[in-house]
């Protein structure tokens, strides 16, 4: 296993269009398992592919308690979304400190294959659902930090542009 550099906004890469996985290979059991470290070890509850700089549809999360629950998402799709929606507090991994409210559907359904390709269907609400939808706008280029006024991104952008030529 190995620990994956995550990806910082505003890094344009965090733009890329993720592809759907075409086969379940040895690599994508690698990747999978080098993101389920780098995330445990950011003490992260989700990791899209995309921040860790490979554009394929594959995102791991974990929202349990205990951190033992990982879960594995393998060209997920969102195939339905609650017409309620609510505000919830969000961060991100690539936006390190910065949290702010995004309004989401309250629950979604959604089709996925697990590690091993077989299709999984997950019905989800509370931070699940809140996690799995930012981690597929993740997978289509999208920061949560889009969903802010322009005011506020720019205060972010600068921020974390400051941060970075700090060095940290
Ligand atoms: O660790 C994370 N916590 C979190 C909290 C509220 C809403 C979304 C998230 S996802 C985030 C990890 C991450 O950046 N995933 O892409
Ligand atoms: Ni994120």
């Amino acid at each position: 296993m190995a620990k994956l550099d995550i990806l910082r906004y505003p890094d344009p890469q965090l733009q890329t269009v993720a592809k759907p996985v075409q086969k379940i290979d040895e690599s994508i059991h690698t990747l999978v398992a080098d993101m389920l470290e780098t995330m445990y070890d950011a003490n992260g509850i989700g990791l899209a592919a995309t921040q860790v700089n490979v554009h394929q549809r594959v995102v791991v999360m974990d929202v349990s308690e205990n951190r033992n629950e990982p879960m594995v998402l393998i060209n997920p799709t969102i195939t339905w979304m609650s017409p309620e929606r609510s505000k919830g507090e969000e961060g991100c991994l690539s936006v390190p400190g910065i949290y702010d409210g995004v309004e989401r559907a309250t629950s979604i359904t959604v089709t996925a294959q697990d590690a091993d390709g077989k299709h999984q269907e997950i019905q989800a609400q509370g931070l699940l659902a809140v996690c799995i939808q930012h981690e597929l706008d993740h997978l289509m280029g999208k920061v949560f930090v889009e969903y802010l006024s322009p005011l506020k991104r720019g205060r972010i952008k600068t921020k974390l542009l400051k941060a970075l030529r700090d060095g940290e």
